[in-house]
């Protein structure tokens, strides 16, 4: 059975070990926290279907482990990501002033056009905070990225991140700034633009892929 959306966006979650790159996944997928998180080994897949501005956008996320000895492993599932989600930890600094490597790997080995929301992760552990937000904001502001401190464990602002990146790449198909036609642009057509489109697009269709997981 093939499920029917108009766009499909490969979506990156990057960031330091220990961010909560995978609880972020699970929370959004799930609507769950996922309880005793394991150091993620390579990539792992996650898929959901949303609506974005009266669109129907299928979002194939790959979750990338953030320790370095899976860096070579996670920057083959790089290339033509459409957004990501780069994720800090707000009550690690290290993690903080990880952030411009992971950006520049993003912008080289995905695409410069990729689409960011910069995330600062556990923002229920206030406490503990060594970033605040006003200076994760400047860095975002300073780097064209949005942002927003999500938590995976309460859930606060994980939808959130994910729609405000694919309404944003919705936005700039719509206005022809991102062509999903392009190779590499991390975007194909679904079944239902197809459709809409009334006219034979034979290089649509040989691109177009099933996900098999
Ligand atoms: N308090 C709190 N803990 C969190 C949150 N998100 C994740 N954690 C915890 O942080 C730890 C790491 O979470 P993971 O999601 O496995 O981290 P990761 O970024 O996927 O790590 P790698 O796969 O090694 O790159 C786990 O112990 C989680 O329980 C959050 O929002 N709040
Ligand atoms: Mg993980």
């Amino acid at each position: 059975m093939s499920e029917t959306y108009d766009f499909l966006f490969k979506f990156l979650v990057i960031g330091s070990a220990g961010t909560g790159k995978s609880c972020l996944l699970h929370q959004f997928i799930e609507n769950k926290f996922k309880q005793d998180s394991n150091h993620t080994i390579g990539v792992e897949f996650g898929s959901k279907v949303v609506n974005v501005g009266g669109k129907t956008v299928k979002l194939q996320i790959w979750d990338t482990a953030g320790q370095e000895r899976f860096r070579s492993v996670t920057r083959s599932y790089y290339r033509g990501a459409a957004g990501a989600l780069l994720v800090y930890d707000i009550t690690s600094r290290e993690t903080y002033n990880a952030l411009t490597n992971w950006l520049t790997d993003a912008r080289t080995l995905a695409s410069p056009n990729i689409v960011i929301i910069l995330c600062g992760n556990k923002k229920d552990l206030d406490a503990d905070r060594e970033v605040t937000f006003l200076e994760a904001s400047r860095f975002a502001q300073e780097n064209e990225l949005m942002f927003l401190e999500t938590s995976a464990l309460t859930g606060e602002n994980v939808e959130e991140a994910f729609l405000k990146c694919a309404r944003t790449i919705l936005n700039k198909i719509e206005s022809g700034e991102l062509d999903p036609e392009r190779m590499g642009s991390g975007i194909q057509y679904g079944d239902a633009s197809l459709r809409q489109l009334r006219q034979p697009r034979g290089m649509q269709t040989q691109n177009k892929q099933q996900c098999n997981c």
